[in-house]
């Protein structure tokens, strides 16, 4: 390092830096130059590389994007040069020996990949809500929130979390034949599924309720999967599991614990229905990490405040819940099933649900009443396609019976819920 810098210098004193010479083909061995850097070495001293960055770009590796003055989806591709925190204060240098032993720093193997060096640009290198930095107070270093715009991104059809690597709506496999009652589903058809889990009072866990990730950090799932009673530490839930958990793994790969759970204040009991049945869990991994995508693990959609998808739309309701109405045990595999929404007018008709049902609340039901959601599938998902991805409609609540005759499936209407979801998780609007 040392005797780059003092034959840098040399050059720039004594010989112009004329001597540099561009050198391609061994950019990635030699230098590893981004953002189209290219690497160059003194033909003097042809070991000796450095980057020679474009226009907007410095940094050891071009990595620095002098022109990125806001971040976009949670930031995690951000390159720019903000390094205060909310209060102002000044970001501490990724390489300060201070930071050593934090879970990152500019020493990490992977430190240029997740745009750590030798400055104190606020990153966001663990894929959580936005950039963010160290900071010194007083004699600790805490990870702070920085102050750092995310840029606006205009109107787009659908509300898409589309932080960086998620892909919302989108499956890594889709079968090649159309289901129609309920059937088994690998997750990679359903990669937004998040299985929720409840600690019995031996302490062993067992299956409780299916959730939907909307955004890395985020679960949406159904208020009354979490009575007042349980605690956080008393849930787990896991991502991209075909396959339902008899036991908890300790080291478990995609296994994430509440960081903090809200359900809606306005959550009520009626005779048989239940009223704003919605909770968003934040989740965090042991190591304090945010989902990561994968074949496996994927975001859905969120549709646009207040509007629906066409009644008879195919859409598609997923979890662990009873595979019939007297069952007592839960199947191994996941399963999905294919419902069409109905209107609210049908759903409140005497022999449907009458005045039980509310605008807050989407029904849906197979035609012939031959699939539905059962005990179980409560707070997973019901998503419907638009425009070629897939967006969630609904979230699995209540119903009479299971695929019982003029008893739909009812589910809380996530498209009037958009506005507590974007106020409770600072997610953006429809982007
Ligand atoms: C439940 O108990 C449940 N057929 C969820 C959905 C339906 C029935 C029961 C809809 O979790």
């Amino acid at each position: 390092m040392r005797a780059l810098q003092a034959s840098l210098l040399l050059c720039v004193l004594i010989l112009g830096c004329r001597g540099w010479r561009r050198d391609h083909a061994s950019n990635t061995e030699n230098c590893g130059c981004l953002n189209d850097g290219v690497c160059i070495s003194y033909k003097y001293f042809s070991k000796i590389h450095r980057c020679s960055c474009p226009e907007n770009f410095i940094g050891e590796h071009c990595e620095i994007d002098i022109s990125e003055k806001c971040y976009k989806g949670n930031g995690h591709s951000y390159r720019g040069m903000a390094n205060q925190d909310i209060m102002g204060r000044r970001c501490l240098k990724w390489n300060s020996d201070a930071l050593a032993s934090k879970m990152y720093h500019a020493n990490r193997p992977d430190a240029v990949k997740l745009g750590l060096g030798k400055h104190n640009y606020c990153r966001n290198p663990d894929n959580g809500e936005k950039p963010w930095c160290f900071v010194q107070i007083k004699r600790m270093q805490l990870k702070r929130e920085c102050k750092v715009q995310q840029c606006s991104t205009g109107e787009k059809p659908l509300s898409s979390p589309t932080e960086k690597g998620f892909q919302c709506g989108h499956k890594s496999m889709t079968p090649r034949f159309k289901i129609v009652g309920g059937n088994t589903t690998p997750i990679e058809n359903q990669p937004w599924f998040a299985a929720i889990y409840r600690k019995l009072r031996g302490g062993s866990f067992s299956f409780t309720c299916g959730g939907t990730l909307i955004s890395p950090c985020w679960v949406v799932s159904a208020a009354h999967c979490f009575p007042k009673i349980m605690k956080k530490e008393d849930y787990v839930i896991y991502l991209g599991q075909s396959k339902r958990k008899s036991q908890i793994d300790l080291s478990g790969d995609n296994q994430f614990e509440i960081e903090t759970p809200i359900l809606h204040e306005n959550f009520s009991s009626g005779a048989i229905a239940f009223h704003n049945d919605i909770a968003l869990l934040k989740i965090r991994s042991k190591t304090g990490q945010c989902a990561e995508p994968s074949r496996v693990v994927q975001t859905i959609c969120l549709p646009k405040a207040y509007e629906d998808v066409p009644y008879g739309s195919d859409c598609e309701v997923a979890g662990f819940g009873y595979e019939n109405q007297n069952d007592y045990i839960y199947p191994e595999y996941l399963k999905m099933a294919v419902v069409k929404p109905i209107t609210y007018r049908q759903c409140g008709q005497p022999d449907y649900y009458g005045t039980e049902v509310t605008p807050q609340m989407l029904c849906a039901a197979h035609p012939e009443w031959k699939s539905d959601a059962c005990q179980g599938d409560s707070g997973g998902p019901l998503v419907c396609p638009v425009d070629g991805r897939m967006v969630l409609v609904g979230i699995v609540s209540w119903g009479i019976d299971c695929a019982a005759k003029n008893k739909p499936g009812v589910y809380t209407r996530v498209s009037h819920f958009l506005p507590w979801i974007e106020a409770h998780t600072g997610l953006p609007g429809p982007i």
